[in-house]
């Protein structure tokens, strides 16, 4: 009996032993600067991330908070005429509607989101509201619309001169193909135009995470989603745990790249899991791809996923199934660095 009762003194010792570090670190870490943490840092998918970092570093390098900085820096892909995958520019459904997918989350777990939104060009700004007005997470289609406008939105018509020309393109063939790296001509040209690093350019989504010194993360999430989609059509991008997930206990996580399969394997969430678990943000990313890869192998050998990750010290990671994944990097050393992902496969496919 004795024995019994010392064993279980000495384990209870043993799990306090293990337990109380962890709980103070944990509570030390996030009252303060991170240990060892590089300062803040904003990143995100695609070369457009550049401006999109540049803007938000406008918030973050003053101090500002990481919600704040992600907004910002997300509303500049959303307003560029030459981005069509993300925001006012962005190319149609099948039936030549623009319907745009966005979340927001604040490390603490507070968020919103929207999906397939029609009329508002700045989807993440309404994200924002759902988030802070609502005691919703996420609205979508007509209901999104209805609470935009109550909000003072204006209501636009989306689809450009440009984007309805390809829908017509399109339409000649009407072929379905979610494309891994879309390329974007006018969208490098304009890059090129403002003194931005030239090569050949990929992107769609934009995701966005930014951490401050003190390890408090948000990110953001924004697209137009898949060109040429069903009608309403969600993708992983406003759905919390697949497109984007932020937790200031650990960092956060972003993907790009074909949706449906983030969202059947809660990529984002996933990551930031991995993290925690002490996985570094590179290993998390890679670990995830794998897991997409390994679930339907012949499906996504063509297909195109990327996921970036940040973690509250600041250190980041990507990793994408093909060659071609590009991410932004800005802190107060440089601000517009590009990194190229390495890849599961080393070709790029188009
Ligand atoms: C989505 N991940 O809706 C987003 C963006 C996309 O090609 O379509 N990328 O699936």
């Amino acid at each position: 009996m004795n024995n019994r009762r010392d064993f279980l003194k000495t384990s209870l010792l043993a799990t306090s032993a293990l337990a109380l570090p962890r709980l103070s670190q944990a509570a030390v870490a996030l009252s303060g600067t991170v240990p060892g943490g590089v300062g803040a840092r904003v990143v995100s998918t695609w070369d457009f991330g550049i401006p999109a970092n540049q803007a938000a570093w406008t918030v973050l390098g003053k101090g500002g908070k990481p919600l704040d900085a992600v907004e910002t820096g997300v509303l500049v892909p959303e307003a560029d005429l030459h981005n069509h995958s993300v925001g006012r520019a962005g190319y149609p459904d099948r039936d030549g509607k623009v319907t745009l997918d966005a979340s927001i989350m604040d490390g603490d777990g507070r968020c919103g989101a929207v999906a397939a939104l029609e009329h508002i060009a700045h989807p993440i700004k309404v994200a924002r509201k759902v988030m802070e007005d609502t005691p919703h997470v996420l609205l979508v289609g007509d209901g999104a619309l209805e609470f935009a406008l109550q909000e003072g939105f204006t209501k636009e018509d989306l689809l450009t001169p440009e984007s309805a020309k390809a829908w017509h393109e399109w339409l000649k063939q009407a072929k379905y193909t979610p494309v891994a790296n879309s390329e974007n001509i006018d969208y490098h040209r304009s890059l090129q135009s403002l003194g931005m690093p030239g090569g050949k350019n990929n992107h769609d989504t934009i995701g966005m995470l930014a951490v401050d010194a003190n390890g408090h993360l948000a990110g953001a999430c924004t697209t137009s989603g898949m060109a040429w989609k069903l009608h309403g059509r969600v993708g992983d991008s406003p759905l919390i745990g697949a497109g984007l997930y932020v937790d200031n206990e650990v960092g956060g996580a972003t993907s790009t790249g074909v949706g449906e399969e983030v969202i059947r394997n809660a990529g984002s969430f996933l990551v930031v899991e991995l993290m925690r678990q002490g996985r570094s943000p590179q290993e998390a990313c890679e670990e995830a791809v794998r897991r997409i890869v390994k679930k339907r192998p012949e499906a996504t050998k063509d297909m195109q996923v990327g996921f970036l990750a940040l973690r509250r010290d600041g250190e980041c990671g990507a990793f994408a199934i093909q060659k071609g994944f590009t991410y932004a990097v800005c802190d107060a050393k440089q601000q517009d660095r590009l990194v190229a992902s390495p890849s599961l496969y080393q070709t790029t496919y188009t």
